[in-house]
């Protein structure tokens, strides 16, 4: 074998990705597809940046149109501050990665120059290696839900997931859209499994999810709908994911940037894999002080999968540290990235990124089996990476 680590960047860099959690759409869906560095600037991380660290008010940022709001993110942030911050370094990665010389331009001429470059969603997903994605999609939002009304899209490569975050937000709401849509006179549980069933029929998901703070968690288990959900997911073999820990809008005004962190308590979730051994569960916590008992839960519970480094957690300092415990206390079995994406272009950054924390760790890893006399072939690289970018994603919702 040559060089371990350049052995290692070919075949991490060869070898397919399957993103396990996004917020994109397809590109014909053109009400809520996202590309584009003016989306990209537009980013809600970039966003609370501008927001923490100028004289920027929300008021006046959020009225501005997207084309400003993106102008002035660009001129405070990376022309009068050095765009050190992680979310920002994702923009230049994206813009060095097309060879955009960006230095002493303004937002205008970085537009237009990317522009140019005329990317459609596919021509990003095959620089990323990406295979498939996982969308976001919300059953109880009408608007958003038409797209499984249309043909035009690649049903292959965007796969759904069901966000079921409403059911515990407003009820009232959902059981109503139920109603709406099965006009039959059920109660209000079987009219929310009804419908569930023909979001199920219509968008073919891998998973549901739900996103949960502190108390939510600590009350799933005895929450009456939930507790039909949870059977209706087990007779659909249907893994919920579970994203702990999101405190929703500690600051209103800054809107979607406005949300963070809330102090779960983990018993919640091993009570949870206790009680339906039978289901399937995947689990990513916001916050580094749930990352070792979340680890050690992974452990002890054969049916929870951790995947990811989510959001406040999506940090290189972290992902490096918190892998690491992972790889020891798990060996290769958890899926080890997401990209969250909402702009489609934003993959570029996310994976790549990822994809150098990735080699480091693992040439650290096989470096000590190797001073233990153990024999690391190609294939063998092949065969993890391929687990941990792909295959243990796929094994576990199928
Ligand atoms: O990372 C994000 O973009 C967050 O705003 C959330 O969407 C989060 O990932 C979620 O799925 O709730
Ligand atoms: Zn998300």
């Amino acid at each position: 074998m040559k060089n371990l680590k350049e052995e290692l960047n070919i075949i991490i860099n060869n070898t397919e990705i399957f993103d396990i959690h996004t917020h994109l759409f397809p590109s014909n869906f053109k009400t809520h597809y996202l590309s584009g560095i003016g989306e990209v600037l537009n980013y809600h991380y970039l966003i609370a940046e501008l927001l923490t660290s100028t004289n920027t008010t929300p008021n006046a940022f959020y009225n501005l149109n997207n084309n400003d709001r993106a102008k002035l993110i660009w001129e405070e942030l990376f022309i009068k501050q050095t765009p050190v911050s992680e979310a920002c370094k994702g923009v230049l990665t994206i813009l060095s990665s097309f060879e955009i010389d960006y230095s002493s331009k303004s937002f205008d001429q970085i537009n237009n120059e990317y522009l140019e470059l005329n990317l459609s969603d596919q021509d990003i997903l095959n620089r990323s290696k990406i295979s498939n994605l996982v969308m976001t999609n919300n059953p109880f939002d009408l608007e958003e839900w038409k797209l499984f009304e249309k043909k035009d899209w690649n049903s292959d490569v965007y796969l759904a997931s069901l966000r079921l975050d409403d059911i515990l937000l407003d009820p009232n709401k959902c059981i109503q859209t139920a109603k709406n849509k099965i006009q039959d006179n059920l109660n209000e549980r079987d009219l929310i499994i009804k419908y569930l069933d023909t979001a199920y029929e219509q968008s073919n998901p891998v998973y549901a999810a739900i996103s949960l703070n502190k108390d939510q968690l600590s009350t799933l288990i005895e929450n009456k709908i939930f507790s039909y959900i949870f059977e209706w997911l087990k007779l659909k073999n249907l893994p919920l994911s579970l994203l702990l820990g999101v405190k929703r809008q500690i600051n209103k005004e800054f809107l979607l940037a406005g949300d963070g962190i809330d102090r779960v308590d983990l018993s919640y979730l091993s009570k949870l894999c206790n009680k339906y051994p039978k289901n399937k569960f995947l689990c990513s916590c916001l916050s580094l002080n749930d990352q070792h008992e979340l680890t050690v839960i992974g452990r002890k519970h054969s049916n929870i999968r951790i995947f990811g480094f989510w959001w406040f957690m999506n940090q290189p300092t972290l992902i490096e540290m918190i892998m690491n415990l992972r790889i020891e206390l798990l060996g290769f079995n958890f899926i080890p990235q997401h990209s969250d994406a909402r702009v489609t272009d934003q993959l570029i950054y996310k994976w790549s990124h990822f994809k150098v924390i990735l080699n480091k760790i693992l040439f650290s890893h096989y470096s000590e089996l190797v001073l233990r006399g153990f024999k690391i072939s190609e294939e063998k690289i092949i065969t993890d990476v391929n687990k941990l970018l792909s295959k243990n994603a796929l094994d576990f919702i199928s």
